[in-house]
């Protein structure tokens, strides 16, 4: 059973999940747009991760009883400064998150919810990676350097990383089943 300020934490979370799911698909798009092929495929799966990562404490809620409530769109910004840019604003934002997730877990502390601490511990470690994964982007980024005839080079890059992770998932999900 949640408490009604764990239940409303929650449901806050939710939305910051879902935000970053249309955030990324809007970058992917802009990607897409530029002829960013390897970059609009890393944030189309990003932003479906970022789905996932709603659905899953959606799931939750309901599965302790709670009610889980579907938030209201903000509209992410279309266009972006450079791939550069982009990414930071990712890496931003995916601070926001870890933020928001140790607040979380303070609350459980403060309100003696363990259920809530244990499922959060996945959302804890997630972000360590997620963190980690886009630093290393923005540092190679800075290594080959983000003038326009550098994008190509980028972009290749960031197509390795994309394929990496999908690999990765892939070996995660056959290790669970
Ligand atoms: Fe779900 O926000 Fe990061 O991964």
């Amino acid at each position: 059973m949640l408490t009604k300020k764990m239940e409303t934490a929650l449901n806050r979370q939710i939305e910051l999940e879902g935000y970053a799911s249309f955030l990324y698909l809007s970058m992917a798009s802009w990607c897409d747009n530029e002829g960013l092929d390897g970059c609009a495929q890393f944030m189309h799966r990003q932003s479906d991760e970022e789905r996932a990562h709603m659905l899953r404490i959606f799931h939750y809620i309901s599965d302790v009883d709670g009610h889980a409530i579907v938030p209201a769109v903000k509209k992410p910004p279309a266009k972006f400064k450079s791939v550069q840019e982009m990414f930071k604003q990712v890496y931003t934002h995916e601070q926001k998150v870890t933020k928001s997730i140790n607040e979380l877990v303070a609350l459980c502390y403060e309100v003696d919810d363990y259920g809530t601490l244990n499922f959060l511990q996945w959302y804890v470690e997630e972000q360590r990676e997620e963190e980690a994964l886009m630093r290393s982007i923005l540092d190679r980024i800075k290594l080959i350097g983000d003038g326009p005839q550098n994008l190509y080079f980028i972009d290749n890059e960031i197509k390795k990383v994309n394929e990496a992770e999908m690999a990765a998932g892939a070996a995660e999900n056959e290790a669970e089943a």
